[in-house]
């Protein structure tokens, strides 16, 4: 097959270093803009919170700013870890209680035993945050320091993978559910609509999200039902995950969330190496998710991955950015990882608008160019997509991703999310993880090997066979 991506390169402006130094001046002012002092919030007007793979994201761009200011964002953030190991996906910020919903009194996070001190909510999301830690000590200047940083942080981000493959993998198949769309990040992706579809959505509440974002670029009033029924539910169960596959309807094995838990496990086992801990526990674990993704995930018709119910079996359809994220596997065999760059650089995804990488399938009948995470391009999924492809072994489709990213940044600014088709920005403006994944991204520059993009070794596995 043809690789060319037919992708028309990017504009002249980016491609020269005035252009990259305002870039970055822009992108460390918005993060600036948005720090509180003790984390960087991902938008003042929209998210006046500190999020939890925001924070990750943030981190990764500050480790080019203020290696103090990326050591703290994380380490707050895994400061709000529950006694269980679990990393709160919204840890809240006193001064903003209401400009938030659902705010701190909805989850009631401090009635639960072994929960921070400082409100949080109940759920999680996808753990970039191993990779971010490592990230920020490749980038360091004062090793000891840096050393110092990942003492403090391994033990809990340890803790915060066991969580996930522990409690979290509900049916002992090897997998992480999400028990929430928001879990996911990609809220609200047409992956979740078979599995939302025929939930009781009765909850009376009001949204605070349609005050800085026009209606038709935010989730519909239904699927907020779903998200604050669910939300309610899992509170209800006491946040207990033994409970949750008889009484819980939203179980689902994501290859996103998935494929970003064994690149953290690859992470921390180069973080356990630095530290002079044993490495192989967390290569070991890296391995049988690989193990665990192929087997149940990989769909061989649609040539992507696909998000699982873990109670029923049933497999959605929607072929989404996530099937992209298992490129991060580096144990993919040969054929699964060409089947999904053929699909990647096809008219489906980058080969098919003007502004990659679109978060759905552009052919879809309900692909929508506006509608957050039905359409639009993100910078975090392309920034993921962009080291899949590096870890694939496939610089060329890096470069692609990359240029597109930053293009679309020159144009539009630091938004949220933006139209595939034109490159219009919508959702949030100054928003933090865009800036960030820029910073990231220009320091990588183009080759791949970048000590601002690490690669940990994947080593051999001990006990397990070749798949
Ligand atoms: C709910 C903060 C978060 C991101 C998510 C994104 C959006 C929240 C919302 O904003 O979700 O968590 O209110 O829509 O989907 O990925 O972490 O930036």
């Amino acid at each position: 097959m043809d690789h060319a991506v037919r992708f028309a390169g990017p504009g002249s402006l980016m491609s020269t270093d005035i252009g990259h130094r305002d870039l970055r001046r822009a992108a460390a002012g918005t993060l600036t803009g948005n720090w509180t002092g003790t984390a960087t919030l991902p938008s003042r007007t929209q998210y006046p919170h500190q999020w939890s793979w925001d924070s990750a994201f943030i981190a990764i761009g500050l480790a080019q700013v203020s290696q103090e200011r990326a050591q703290h964002e994380l380490l707050s953030l895994l400061g709000a870890q529950w006694g269980d190991g679990r990393l709160p996906h919204i840890v809240y910020n006193d001064r903003a209680d209401e400009a938030y919903f659902p705010g701190p009194g909805f989850w009631a996070s401090r009635r639960v035993p072994g929960a921070p001190e400082v409100s949080t909510s109940g759920i999680v999301q996808p753990p970039v945050h191993a990779r971010a830690a490592l990230t920020v000590f490749t980038q360091a200047t004062d090793e000891a320091g840096a050393l110092r940083f990942l003492t403090e942080a391994y033990p809990r981000l340890a803790a915060q993978h066991r969580y996930l493959r522990q409690d979290r993998d509900l049916d002992g198949g090897g997998l992480a559910c999400i028990v929430h769309p928001w879990e996911s990040g990609m809220d609200n992706s047409p992956a979740w609509d078979p599995f939302l579809a025929g939930l009781d959505l009765s909850q009376p509440f009001v949204r605070e999200d349609l005050h800085h974002v026009p209606a038709a670029e935010r989730p519909s009033d239904a699927d907020y039902s779903a998200y604050v029924a669910l939300a309610e539910n899992y509170r209800d169960l006491g946040y207990d995950d033994g409970r949750l596959f008889a009484k819980h309807p939203f179980t689902v094995e994501d290859p996103l969330f998935n494929a970003i838990l064994l690149d953290g496990e690859l992470c921390l086992a180069e973080i356990a190496r630095l530290l002079g801990r044993d490495p192989e526990p967390h290569r070991a674990a890296a391995y049988a998710i690989h193990r665990a993704l192929l087997a149940r995930l990989w769909d061989e018709d649609l040539g992507t991955f696909v998000a699982r119910d873990a109670r029923t079996g049933e497999c959605a359809t929607a072929v989404t950015v996530a099937g992209f994220v298992p490129l991060l596997d580096p144990w993919l065999p040969a054929a699964v990882r060409r089947r999904l760059i053929d699909l990647l650089v096809s008219p489906a995804f980058l080969g098919g608008c003007r502004y990659p990488v679109p978060t759905y399938d552009l052919r879809s009948r309900d692909f929508e160019p506006h509608r957050y995470w039905r359409g639009p391009a993100w910078v975090n999924t392309n920034w993921l997509v962009w080291i899949g492809t590096l870890r694939a072994g496939r610089p060329d489709v890096a470069r692609t991703v990359r240029a597109a990213t930053l293009e679309l940044i020159q144009r539009s600014g630091f938004r949220e999310y933006f139209d595939p088709l034109d490159g219009s920005g919508r959702g949030a403006h100054d928003f933090s993880w865009s800036a960030a994944l820029t910073l990231n991204m220009l320091a990588a520059g183009d080759g791949p090997g970048h000590a601002a993009v690490p690669l940990p070794a994947p080593g051999r596995p001990v006990g397990y066979p070749r798949s």
